[in-house]
C-alpha cells in the first residue's frame, strides 16, 4: 500500500496534449473531487471527457484515463488526464491534485511502483530507460527484448541448475539418514557446476556485446602528424567535418562526431598529431590527445603506408600498446597494394571498408547479435561475474575434495546473486526450490 503520487508524463513545453498522472489507492478519490465525474464509482477501466475545477475555477477540459488496480502500469489505481498541452494547465491540475492529497512522484518512481508491485522485475524496469534513451532502431530493440522479459527468461536456466546441485547437497547434509535419497555423486556434481560456468561465460560475453550495441563504443583516431587522421575521420563520418590540409600540426582540438556502423555506434574523436612539439597550442591539443586514448575503447592509430615507421611512430605505437586498438596504413593510394596482413586504407579515396569490417569484427558484432535478448547494463553485468567468481570457487572446491557444505556455501551466494538481478531476494526462494524438490519428511 502506497500514497498517491502525481506527476507531468510528457515534457513541461507547449504541445497539443500534456498527460498528468495520479498513481495510488486514493487516485480514484483525489481525481473526482477535481473532474466533473465521479471516477469512485466505476467498476471497468475507460476513458471519460469532462473538466478539471479547482477552487470554483475551470483548469481545462480534459480525458481522464481510469486503470483499476492491478490493471495498470503500476499495479494501482491510477488515472491519467490528458490536458490541452498548456506547462500552465498542467501545472495547474498538478496543484489541484496535491490540494486534494496527491504528493509529487519522485524520479523513476512509477516504475519503480510497478516493480515493488510484481508488474515487472528488475531487468525489466531497468529496460524502460533503455527504450527511452535507444537511438538506433537496434538498440531499440534490444531494449523492448528486455522490457517483455525474454532477457529475464535467460536467468532461469542458470537459478534452476544452481538449485539442483544445492538441494541434493542440502538434504545430505540435513538428513544423511534419509532412505530414499540420491547420495550426491562427486563428479556428477562437478560437471553440473562446469555447464553452470559455460552458461555464464556466454551470458556475459553477449552481455558485454549488447552493452556495446546499446551505448556505441569510444572511438580515437591517433597518430604522428599528416598521417590522414582528419581525412579518416571525415570518410568515416562521410562528411568534412574536420580540417584537412598538407600542413602537420592543423588538428589541435579533439574532433567529435557519431556514426552508426551496421547498428553499432560509434561515437569517434579525431584529435592532433602526436610529437615533440614548441607550440604552446599544439601541445595542449597533444595532451588532449594522450586523455582521448585514455578514455577510448578502441584506438584507432593511423601510420603512413608510404614511409617506413619511424621514432614518433614507434612511440604512439608503444603508447598505445595497452589499448584495444586496430593499427592502419593509410595512403594505401600512393602505394602498390601488397598481400602482407596489414590493414591498408585510404581515407582520400575513402576506401575503408576494411577498417569498418575489422571493428564489427574485434568486437564479434553479428547480425544475431542484433536479435540477440542480453543481460547488458553495468549492474546485470556487474552480477553476473560475481556469479561466475563464485561458481569458481565452488568448482575449485569441489575438485580438491572439499566438504560438501563449502561448496553449497559458494552456490548459494551465487544463487544469491542471480536472483538479485531480477531484484528478488533469495532465502525464501531457495527454500521453496529446495522443498519443491523433495518431500522430506513426508
Ligand atoms: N594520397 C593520400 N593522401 C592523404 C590520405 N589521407 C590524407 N591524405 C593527405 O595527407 C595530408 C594530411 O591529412 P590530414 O587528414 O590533415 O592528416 P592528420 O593526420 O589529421 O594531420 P594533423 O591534424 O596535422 O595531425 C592532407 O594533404 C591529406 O589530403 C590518403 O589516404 N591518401
Ligand atoms: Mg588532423
Amino acid at each position: 500500500m502506497f500514497d498517491t503520487i502525481v506527476a507531468l508524463a510528457t515534457p513541461p513545453i507547449k504541445s497539443a496534449l500534456a498527460i498528468v498522472r495520479l498513481s495510488g489507492d486514493d487516485s480514484l478519490e483525489i481525481a473526482s473531487k477535481i473532474f466533473s465525474h465521479d471516477l469512485t464509482k466505476l467498476d471497468r477501466p475507460g476513458h471519460l471527457f469532462g473538466r478539471i475545477t479547482h477552487n470554483d475555477k475551470l483548469i481545462d477540459e480534459v480525458v481522464a484515463l481510469v486503470f483499476l488496480k492491478p490493471h495498470s502500469f503500476t499495479g494501482e489505481h491510477s488515472v491519467e488526464f490528458i490536458t490541452h498541452g498548456s506547462p500552465l494547465i498542467a501545472e495547474q491540475v498538478i496543484q489541484a491534485c496535491l490540494a486534494n492529497g496527491a504528493r509529487l512522484a519522485t524520479q523513476g518512481e512509477y516504475t519503480s511502483r510497478a516493480y515493488m508491485n510484481g508488474k515487472m522485475d528488475l531487468v525489466q524496469a531497468e529496460a524502460i530507460n533503455d527504450v527511452i534513451n535507444a537511438v538506433t532502431n537496434e538498440s531499440k530493440r534490444l531494449a523492448l527484448l528486455s522490457l517483455t522479459g525474454a532477457s529475464s527468461a535467460l536467468i532461469d536456466p542458470i537459478r534452476v541448475a544452481i538449485a539442483d546441485i544445492l538441494s541434493l547437497i542440502e538434504v545430505n547434509i540435513d538428513y544423511p539418514e534419509y532412505e530414499d535419497l540420491e547420495p550426491i555423486d562427486r563428479p556428477k556434481m562437478i560437471g553440473g557446476i562446469i555447464e553452470i560456468q559455460k552458461r555464464l561465460e556466454t551470458l556475459v560475453r553477449e552481455g558485454h556485446q549488447g552493452q556495446i550495441i546499446k551505448e556505441g563504443l569510444n572511438l580515437t583516431i591517433v597518430g604522428k602528424p599528416n598521417v590522414g587522421k582528419s581525412s579518416l575521420l571525415n570518410a568515416l563520418l562521410k562528411e568534412d567535418k574536420a580540417i584537412v590540409t598538407e600542413i602537420a600540426g592543423t588538428t589541435r582540438d579533439v574532433v567529435e562526431g557519431d556514426i552508426n556502423l551496421n547498428g553499432l555506434v560509434l561515437h569517434l574523436s579525431d584529435t592532433a598529431g602526436i610529437r615533440e612539439s614548441l607550440d604552446a597550442i599544439e601541445k595542449m591539443g597533444i595532451v588532449k590527445s594522450f586523455k582521448a586514448i585514455d578514455n577510448a575503447d578502441l584506438v584507432i592509430v593511423v601510420l603512413d603506408a608510404t614511409s617506413q615507421l619511424d621514432e614518433e611512430d614507434q612511440k604512439i605505437l608503444a603508447l598505445t600498446e595497452n589499448s584495444k586498438r586496430i593499427i592502419v596504413y593509410n595512403k594505401s593510394d600512393l602505394k602498390q597494394k601488397t598481400d602482407d596482413g596489414k590493414l591498408y586504407v585510404s581515407a582520400l579515396t575513402k576506401d575503408i571498408k576494411a577498417l569498418e569490417i575489422a571493428i564489427l569484427k574485434l568486437f564479434e558484432i553479428e547480425e544475431e547479435s542484433y536479435l540477440r535478448p542480453s543481460l547488458n547494463n553495468a549492474r546485470q553485468i556487474g552480477l553476473l561475474q560475481n556469479v561466475q567468481r563464485s561458481i569458481e570457487v565452488a568448482l575449485n572446491d569441489a575438485i580438491v575434495g572439499a566438504s560438501f557444505d563449502i561448496v553449497s556455501a559458494s552456490l548459494q551466494e551465487a544463487y544469491s546473486d542471480v536472483l538479485k538481478i531480477l531484484g528478488l531476494e533469495a532465502n525464501i526462494d531457495l527454500a521453496q526450490e529446495i522443498f519443491s524438490r523433495f518431500c522430506v519428511g513426508k
